[in-house]
């Protein structure tokens, strides 16, 4: 047991509050809690705390703001940018969700589920679904990432499009604050202008400002027909037309609208068994379109036929692919959503989750890759995501003959280059995935002066001594 981190008294005193389940020390079992997804981090804990209820959250933290223990709220730990994994500093625990993963209420009149932060994103779509009802969100993680962490990252994923960021589907919070009170802020409300709207806040703010226990979500119809797509396009610019030509014939109906590149889809097709391409190969700009409607009789397929005829008819779409049946949906949607594990399955990469203008997503991939390709010769761009909310993942797959540590050396200078372009655009460093612990460097060159001193004054307000989450989103 190391040195400073164990003394008896915290966690004698952590151990009293949460039982002898709610509490790991050993190392070994603390170890898959420590790192992130991607594998840039990894830092130390006295222990990880899984509390079961929001009473033992405010105990626990409000021993910790007692003791000057510092929090890493944890959910799935998906984090794409070391948001959840703690520093390697003395003094430290992580706060587990996973064990507050009840569903508490489900209302089917007011369309409404309430739910803890622990339970897992596909756990809520199937709670929703088994009543009849559809919870939007859905993103490539949606079997690990909860609830909680969705929502301090704000996160967006294929449908946002359609159904908005989690922001959106949000309409009540519960939240520890950082002292251990508790906003008791579970409304269910389409209306609420109450003063400063509190709960949102803590959507986006990355675990810094308090701890999510639960919320209230929005429901949605469930889908009772869709429509899906995988087209092979052109250009950069032909996948944008393809995207304004479904908006102009039913805006309502388009739930997904994915670019893929060329080089993206070879690197599924060479590390994800059973992958295989429903188009002919040798293409360079692939689009998902995905259509969805809460009626029969919507009459999808015709719509997407429609367009893409005329999209073929007017060079916009070279060949495609249309879902036949759920599994032939699943699979083109596999292609999309493996595109993460195929780029970590195919060496290093640096990732650049940036958003601009949806009418400029064409320019940024363009001269992004060709920057980048200038930068890092031999380097493969790898640009995919959210084309239909101006949200690209401009990533960029080390060149084969590169040692990766040498690649992942040249990192900043990568996400420098791109963001410079951003920038030009009018863009964001940051479209869905947050600051976490690995942008906190940009964020004065990007939110500095008022904005950012705005950030730090509510930090200092609602977190005077530091404990929540330290060394993520601010600088
Ligand atoms: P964690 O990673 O555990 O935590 C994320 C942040 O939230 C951390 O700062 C943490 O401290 C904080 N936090 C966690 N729980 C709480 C809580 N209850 N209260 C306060 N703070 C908390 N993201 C997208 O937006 N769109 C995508 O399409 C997408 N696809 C992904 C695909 C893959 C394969 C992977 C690995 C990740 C993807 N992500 C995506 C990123 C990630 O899944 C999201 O950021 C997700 O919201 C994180 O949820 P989590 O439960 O894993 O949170
Ligand atoms: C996605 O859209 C995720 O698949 C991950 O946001 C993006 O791996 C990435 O860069
Ligand atoms: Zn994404």
């Amino acid at each position: 047991m190391p040195d400073d981190l164990r003394s008896p008294g915290p966690l004698d005193a952590f151990r009293r509050i949460l039982g002898p389940n709610g509490i790991l020390t050993a190392e070994s079992d603390l170890e898959p809690y420590l790192a992130d997804w991607r594998g840039l981090y990894r830092g130390r804990a006295m222990a990880l705390l899984r509390p079961a209820s929001t009473e033992e959250v405010s105990a626990c933290v409000r021993l910790c703001a007692e003791q000057g223990i510092t929090i890493i709220p944890q959910g799935g730990n998906t984090s794409m940018v070391g948001g959840a994994t703690p520093e390697a500093k003395p003094n430290q625990v992580i706060l587990s969700l996973a064990r507050m993963n009840r569903v508490r209420e489900i209302d089917t009149a007011d369309m409404t589920m309430t739910v803890e932060a622990g339970l897992i994103l596909q756990k809520a779509q199937q709670v929703a679904a088994d009543h009849g009802t559809l919870f939007p969100l859905s993103l490539g993680a949606e079997g690990s990432a909860m609830i909680g962490g969705l929502l301090s990252t704000n996160a967006g994923g294929n449908t946002t499009v359609r159904y908005g960021n989690a922001r959106e589907l949000m309409l009540g919070l519960e939240v520890v604050l950082p002292d251990g009170g508790v906003i008791n802020g579970l409304r269910r409300l389409r209306k609420d202008n109450t003063g400063y709207a509190l709960r949102h806040l803590f959507v986006g703010a990355e675990g810094t400002l308090g701890i999510i226990t639960a919320a209230v979500l929005r429901l949605f119809p469930a889908a009772k027909e869709t429509a899906t797509a995988l087209c092979a396009v052109p250009s950069e610019d032909a996948a944008l037309a393809l995207f304004r030509r479904f908006r102009a014939a039913d805006e309502g109906a388009v739930r997904a609208f994915e670019y893929m590149s060329g080089i993206g889809m070879g690197l599924v097709m060479d590390n994800i068994e059973g992958a295989t391409l429903p188009v002919a190969p040798g293409f360079e700009h692939f689009v998902l379109v995905d259509l969805s409607a809460s009626r029969e009789g919507a009459g999808l397929r015709n719509l997407l036929e429609q367009v893409l005829e005329a999209a073929m008819e007017a060079g916009e779409v070279l060949d495609a692919a249309l879902a036949e049946s759920e599994a032939q949906r699943a699979a083109i949607w596999r292609l999309r959503e493996e595109h993460p594990e195929a780029q970590k399955r195919a060496g290093a990469s640096v990732k650049n989750d940036v958003s601009v203008p949806v009418s400029s997503v064409p320019e940024l991939i363009r001269r992004s890759s060709a920057e980048l390709v200038k930068l890092i010769p031999g380097s493969r761009p790898v640009p995919f995501g959210h084309m239909g909310d101006g949200n690209i993942h401009m990533n960029l797959e080390q060149p084969p003959e590169m040692p990766a540590a040498d690649f992942l050396a040249r990192a900043h200078d990568i996400m420098d280059c791109v963001n410079a372009i951003v920038r030009e655009l009018g863009g964001s460093f940051s479209a869905e995935h947050g600051v976490g612990r690995l942008k906190t460097d940009m964020m004065e060159a990007w939110r500095g002066g008022a904005e950012l001193a705005a950030m730090q004054a509510i930090k200092a307000a609602l977190d005077p001594k530091g404990i929540m989450n330290p060394g993520k989103v601010l600088p």
